[in-house]
């Protein structure tokens, strides 16, 4: 054979060779593949890949939330009320979001579900950044659970007053007698930013069938209240098992796999309140160290609330404004 045909037949072969090339490779692949999930190092890879992403949207979240500020120059705090039964998770909440911006865990609000461990005080938290110990631009109010009897747990008549921010904080509340004006710590001329500017009801996900009439009836009477003062109303569901599964890892589109969970459609039609304000979160219960995808979770359940409060609050400074004008 001449020197020509032989170039033109290794001519011919060279693609064959290119995708016998292509073919080793991909084999090597799916071998090596196969090695690591047979050791269980695929699944560890997987894992380290989905906490890398959650860091970054964890950082993400926690940058956008330490440089925030309402929209209304009149407040520099957001104000948000958690109401809900004892034990759903109301105090645990409020450690948990002060534990990712302090990097540590927290365990300031007491905590507990046994009713008589129960403190009966109203409890105003602000949240510092870990990073310079200043305020951040919101704050939690922790009130006493919700119970289904009268007599029994916060009385209904010390909501407006909670709302219109009379109540100072360690004002213990009783259960048979709402605190009224002449009381020696009744805030008598609160401003703007003394008021609830977010109410969240917070209740426990695994028990939401649970609730009695009686419970859904209170909450009614509850939010009829907040209505009436025209406060931005949120849902959290508390005590999600295993919320990377939940949500997919999908930290981009969080509320969108939120929405769709049947818990918070049932939710939605038992207060009235749109899917998309109403939340899942998992809170730091019995753990030891911060969990980077818990933690997302929880910073973008709050900035939600912010959103929520700081949208209705441009009304209601509106309204302030007007009084101070005498409605010019
Ligand atoms: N597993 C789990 N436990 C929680 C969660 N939130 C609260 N808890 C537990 O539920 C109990 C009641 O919580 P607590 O915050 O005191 O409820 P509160 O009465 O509404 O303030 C405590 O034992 C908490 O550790 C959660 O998201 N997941
Ligand atoms: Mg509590």
């Amino acid at each position: 054979m001449d020197s020509s045909a032989l170039a033109s037949i290794s001519r011919l072969a060279a693609p064959f060779k290119r995708l016998t090339w292509v073919y080793l490779v991909r084999q090597v692949r799916k071998c090596i593949m196969l090695c690591l999930f047979l050791t269980g190092i695929e699944d560890d890879t997987t894992y380290v890949s989905k906490i890398t992403r959650a860091t970054k949207h964890r950082n993400q979240l926690l940058a956008e939330l330490r440089t925030f500020k309402p929209n209304v120059d009149l407040i520099s705090e957001i104000c948000i009320l958690l109401l809900g039964p004892v034990g759903s998770g109301k105090s645990s909440f409020i450690n948990s979001v002060k534990s990712v911006f302090q990097g540590r865990l927290i365990r300031q609000a007491i905590v507990g579900s046994d009713y008589t461990s129960i403190t009966e005080q109203y409890r105003i938290y602000s949240v510092k950044d870990g990073n310079n110990g200043k305020s951040l631009a919101f704050r939690f109010c922790d009130s006493m659970g919700l119970h289904e009897k009268e007599g029994v747990g916060l009385c209904v008549d010390d909501i407006p007053h909670i709302l219109k921010g009379c109540v100072p904080d360690r004002y213990e509340f009783n259960p048979h007698k709402p605190i009224r004006p002449d009381h020696p710590t009744f805030i008598a001329s609160p401003s703007l930013k003394d008021r609830i500017h977010c109410v969240a009801y917070v209740l426990d996900i695994n028990s939401i069938d649970d609730l009695s009439s009686k419970m859904v009836a209170k909450f009614k009477q509850v939010q009829k209240e907040v209505l009436k003062c025209g406060i931005a109303q949120v849902v959290l569901l508390t005590k999600m098992n295993n919320c990377s599964k939940t949500l997919q890892d999908n930290f981009l589109n969080m509320d969108k796999s939120m929405t769709s969970q049947s818990q918070i459609i049932e939710v939605s039609k038992m207060l009235d309140i749109p899917t998309y304000n109403i939340f899942m979160v998992e809170n730091y219960a019995s753990e030891l160290e911060l969990d980077p995808l818990k933690d997302t979770l929880i910073l973008f359940v709050l900035r939600q609330m912010l959103r929520v409060a700081d949208d209705i609050l441009e009304d209601l400074s509106l309204e302030e404004t007007e009084k101070k004008t005498g409605g010019d």
